[in-house]
């Protein structure tokens, strides 16, 4: 049977903006309270998507999530009707009326970690809903998600949905931001790298001092036993915490793998060259003696506030039809000397057959780049089969997600804009219309 990866981005929904809401992601600090455009955002996401549809590789769409998220501020207390509650929520705290209006479900990276049947005990396709415990406007994403997840994976026979981890710091879960399976080819049986930036049960670990450790061992430990992938193929690594420091919030923002590559910068993890060796030495019992080809870029080429500012290392590394590797990498990638420099090389000798650069302005100015919004999903074409076919792209479907997109969305948000009492009914009306071209159901629970 042939396996594919099938990349599903999240589609941006229509109250996109810039709250800074995200300690320790040094872009959402740097545009906090500038004006966004939700409507450039979900259309430079889409064009990524048709991108990479163009260049033959299936793609799919995730569902936004409903925001405002009233019930948010409803539970704290704050009463009346859907804009006077955003009315009171905003004269006690505005940074919670930005919360309630936020969404980091767009970079769908962070919506779960997934384990392919190839790997998993029971020969099924694994999803865990990450807890995004980390921040309010992310830790209230997982129920929904699951709801998504689950009409987009929809047939039970394949996938298995488990909710998220508990809630807790000790179980701080980021999804596969912090995860990449390594394997062959994506049929073969892969190794799972679980990359975590603190132990919640081990407090003489390394961690960082500045910024926030997000994810921590624990949750990934619980990850792999829920999806049921053997001892052997699951190596859980620390991320380095001075690069944390330095905002490096996720190990996408410093590592990529695929397939048989894995590309990092040489501070990427701590005790960096055990580590690497340990991974190589764990991917050729996996896979039967295979070598990994490791890419490893010095600070010298790259320095870490180079790799910050273009989000090298979050391009998305994907195998073509012809078996070479091609990267999809943000436009910044381009315009930093040594980041474009570097990439002419990696052309030059071989390691890439092309970079392709996408413009992702609007979601590189809150923190994510190409790799944050997409989720990878290893498929059999049986198993690409019980995915919702709405949910998968085609030159239909874009153009329908487009219009949609130029109908309902504004091209300019600000803080005060969520104020607007017309905004709540506006972003529900265009989620309403979005459940139908999707075929999702009923997943939200607004009342339009
Ligand atoms: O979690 N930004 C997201 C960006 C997520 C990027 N994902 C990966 N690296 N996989 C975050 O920090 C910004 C919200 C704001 O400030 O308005 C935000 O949530």
């Amino acid at each position: 049977m042939s396996y594919q990866e099938v990349n599903f981005d999240g589609l941006v929904g229509p109250t996109h903006n810039y709250a800074g809401l995200s300690f320790g992601n040094v872009a959402s600090a740097r545009f906090a309270s500038q004006p966004s455009n939700p409507k450039a955002a979900a259309l430079q996401g889409l064009a990524k998507m048709k991108m990479l549809s163009d260049l033959g590789l299936s793609q799919g769409v995730i569902a936004p999530h409903a925001r405002p998220a009233l019930h948010l501020l409803r539970k704290l207390g704050f009463t009346g009707t859907d804009s006077q509650v955003v009315e009171k929520a905003f004269a006690y705290n505005p940074t919670l009326v930005s919360s309630s209006f936020s969404s980091s479900a767009m970079w769908t990276a962070n919506a779960a970690t997934v384990c392919p049947s190839t790997d998993s005990n029971d020969g099924k396709v694994h999803f865990t809903a990450a807890n995004l415990s980390n921040k309010l406007h992310r830790a209230i994403e997982a129920p929904l998600t699951s709801k998504i997840l689950k009409a987009t994976f929809a047939d039970e026979g394949y996938f298995s949905h488990h909710p998220a981890l508990p809630m807790h710091d000790y179980f701080a879960d980021e999804g596969a931001a912090n995860h990449t399976r390594l394997c062959a080819q994506h049929g073969g049986k892969g190794l799972h790298l679980f990359v975590y930036g603190r132990e919640a049960f081990n407090s003489q670990a390394p961690a960082p001092t500045k910024f926030p450790a997000r994810h921590t061992k624990e949750a990934s430990e619980a990850v792999a036993r829920l999806h049921q992938i053997g001892a052997q193929q699951s190596l859980f690594v620390q991320q380095n915490p001075d690069v944390i420091d330095q905002g490096v919030f996720h190990n996408d923002v410093i590592a990529v793998g695929n397939e048989r590559m894995l590309f990092c910068h040489e501070q990427a993890f701590v005790n960096q060259s055990q580590t690497l060796d340990d991974i190589k030495r764990a991917y050729g019992e996996v896979t039967q003696g295979e070598q990994l080809i490791i890419t490893q870029v010095e600070n010298e080429q790259v320095s870490i506030d180079d790799a910050i500012g273009s989000y090298l290392f979050n391009s998305q590394l994907i195998t073509l039809n012809n078996g070479g590797f091609a990267l999809i990498a943000p436009g910044e990638c381009e315009r930093i000397d040594s980041v474009n420099r570097y990439l002419q090389q990696l052309v030059e000798r071989n390691v890439l057959e092309k970079v392709h650069y996408v413009d992702l302005k609007q979601s590189m100015q809150n923190g994510g780049g190409p790799a944050c919004l997409r989720l990878r999903v290893v498929l059999n074409q049986a198993e690409l089969t019980g995915v919702n076919p709405q949910c998968l792209l085609d030159d239909t479907l874009y153009l329908t997600l487009c219009s949609w997109v130029n109908k309902h969305y504004r091209d300019r948000l600000t803080l005060e804009d969520l104020r607007d009492p017309q905004l709540i009914s506006e972003s529900y009306q265009a989620l309403d219309e979005l459940t139908q071209i999707m075929a999702l159901g009923s997943i939200y629970d607004f009342q339009i």
